[in-house]
């Protein structure tokens, strides 16, 4: 049986901009009062954790722990298939803040492969000032474009081709990948057990 989430307020425990509009949306229909990391200067706690889920759990418990209130926290990533699930969630840090020169390097370890198959993945946490957590995942599978295509999104979405679609993250419109992105199935997941 999972938590419901009661209470009115909760902090999102992120540093990322993109992430943040995106949850913002999502929690929009659910009269939350959302309280953003950045607001009340909390740190992003170092991510020692080795899978999406502990850093997800780690993240989203060192928020509640700090604030005092509920906190939901994702840890994510994009997972190429012909590189046996690279970057990961080492997806940011792969980057380091220079996302052309990522895709482009991600895109040279490809040259000689047809395997263009990518999932981005992300796992969901929210956790209580008292230590209990949950977590939820979700994925959407794709193809890798070349060359990146369009503005929309952040990180590797213009370089992400979802499955049924012949445009990337980065040109289909922010409603489209609301509705079926990684992000959008892991919150499903966690509005059908906590809210
Ligand atoms: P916080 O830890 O502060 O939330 P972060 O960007 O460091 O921010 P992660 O460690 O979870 O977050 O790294 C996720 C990275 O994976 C993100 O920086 C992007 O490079 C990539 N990523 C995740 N979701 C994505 C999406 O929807 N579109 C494009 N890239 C995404």
């Amino acid at each position: 049986m999972s938590r419901k989430l009661k209470e009115d307020r909760l902090v999102l425990m992120t540093h990322n901009l993109g992430k943040l509009k995106e949850f913002s949306a999502l929690l929009l229909p659910y009269k939350k009062e959302i309280i953003s990391s950045k607001d009340l200067d909390i740190e992003d706690p170092e991510e020692t954790g080795k899978t999406f889920e502990e850093n997800a759990k780690l993240k989203a418990l060192f928020a509640a722990k700090v604030s005092g209130l509920p906190s939901l926290a994702d840890d994510s990533g994009l997972e190429v298939s012909a590189l046996d699930g690279a970057p990961g969630i080492y997806s940011s840090r792969f980057a380091d803040g220079d996302y052309q020169g990522a895709m482009k390097r991600i895109n040279d370890l490809l040259a000689d492969k047809e395997d263009r198959r990518a999932n981005f993945t992300c796992v969901l946490s929210i956790a209580w000032p008292d230590g209990y957590s949950e977590t939820f995942t979700g994925r959407v599978f794709g193809n890798l474009c070349w060359p990146p295509m369009g503005n929309n999104g952040f990180g590797y979405d213009p370089f992400f081709v979802p499955e049924g679609y012949k445009e990337s993250f980065g040109i289909l419109d922010t409603k489209i990948k609301e509705r079926i992105s990684h992000r959008s199935r892991a919150f499903s997941e966690f509005v059908k057990h906590c809210l």
